[in-house]
This record gives C-alpha cells, structure tokens and sequence, in this order.
C-alpha cells in the first residue's frame, strides 16, 4: 500500500460525474498500470448505506492496486470498509472528534480554501490537506477560486503533504507546479477523458519530471 508521501496524483470517483453503477469499472481505469496514487469517492447526498455499498466494492479494486482509499465525508463508512483515509470539510466534524470515528491508523484530510485555514488544518491534527479550488470548477460551483498566487506561502508553512486542486487538467498541470505545487487532485479532467489510463499516464509523467 502506498503512503501519502508516495502520492502525487489523487483521483476522485464523483457521483457528479460517473454514475454509481459504473464506479468499479471506471475505479479500475484509474488505478491500472500504475495510475492515480490514491482515490477518493465522493457521493454528495448519497445515503451512508449506498456510500458504504460502494466503497466496499471500489476498496476491494483499490486494495489490490496497492492505492489507498479515501471515503469522503462519512467516518463510519471509512471504519466500516476499514479505508485507509477520510476526508472531510471545513463545514465537517472537528478532526478531533472524527479521529474518534475511525480505527487507530486511519489517515485524515481536510479541505483548505485559504492559507489560514490551510495552517488551521495542520494545527487541528489533519495528516494532508486539499488546498482550493485554484480555479474556477463545476465540480465544486459554489467557492470562489483562490488561484495559485498562495500556493508557495502554504508550501512554506506546512510540511503535511498539500495537494492543490480545483480546476486542475492535464493542459495546465505544467503552471500549476511552476507555481509551487508537487501534488495535485483532478476530478473531472480524469472522469471526462476519452481514454482514462492514458490520461492518467499522461498527468503522472508530467508530475514526475
Ligand atoms: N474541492 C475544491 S475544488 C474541488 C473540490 C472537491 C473540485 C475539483 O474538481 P475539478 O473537476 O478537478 O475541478
Ligand atoms: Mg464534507
């Protein structure tokens, strides 16, 4: 199994985009021939036992990639199909209280949208973060961008691992890292690709080089 630091490319399974019923075999596109490093599955207004449905089956594809799975927003899920990581918001639980939730060892994530919520974050106990949406993102239409200008800053004050995302494709990939970042999340430029594994390849040479 891959730890946070071995990761750099995060892919999200998003109800937004692909339907449940498709999430195991868009699950392994993903992770094939080395692929994305960790995965999460985000199902906003999903019931926890649909949630738990499918992380049970996607966990079973992502165990034997070796990528760890994050479950977003339901620590009970993430304890209940033993995921690696659960991730949660600002508008979520204390991750005190969410530590409680989940079996001894479960990482935890936090969704950061300014570096003061970003060192907030860090304080608080989260083992990485998200840091966004640098652009302006359907998958998330309500938050207002905070582009890449603070990228370097938070890079300079934390050392959990940062991963920037938010309208983040394989086209502008190049300057987001030029600007700072080593790790990032796509969501819909991974789910909307013609040709995922490729794709994937695709970010991760652009990632590593
Ligand atoms: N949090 C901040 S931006 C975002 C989330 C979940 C969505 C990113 O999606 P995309 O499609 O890669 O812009
Ligand atoms: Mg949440």
């Amino acid at each position: 199994m891959k730890s946070i630091d071995q990761c750099h490319l995060y892919g999200i399974l998003d109800a937004g985009y692909t339907s449940p019923a498709d999430f195991s075999r868009v699950a392994r596109l993903m992770v094939e021939s080395d692929g994305v490093d960790m995965l999460q599955l985000r199902a906003k207004g999903a019931s926890t036992e649909d949630v738990a449905r499918w992380a049970r089956e996607v966990h079973a594809i992502t165990s034997d990639a070796g990528v760890p799975l994050v479950i977003n927003d339901h620590p009970e899920v993430a304890a209940s199909v033993s995921a690696e990581i659960i991730h949660v918001g600002q508008d979520d639980l204390p991750l005190a209280v969410v530590r409680k939730l989940v079996p001894d060892g479960t990482l935890i994530g936090k969704s950061t949208h300014s570096v003061a919520q970003a060192l907030a974050a860090a304080e608080e106990g989260a083992d990485y973060i998200g840091f966004g949406p640098l652009f302006a993102t359907p998958t998330k239409p309500d938050y207002v961008p905070i582009g890449i200008n603070d990228i370097q800053t938070v890079h300079q004050q934390l050392s959990i691992p940062i991963f920037c995302i938010g309208g983040i494709k394989k086209e502008n990939l190049p300057s987001v890292l030029s600007a700072g970042a080593r790790r990032v999340v796509i969501v819909s430029g991974i789910l909307q690709a013609e040709d995922i594994p490729a794709y994937v390849r695709d970010c991760k040479r652009i990632l590593t080089t």
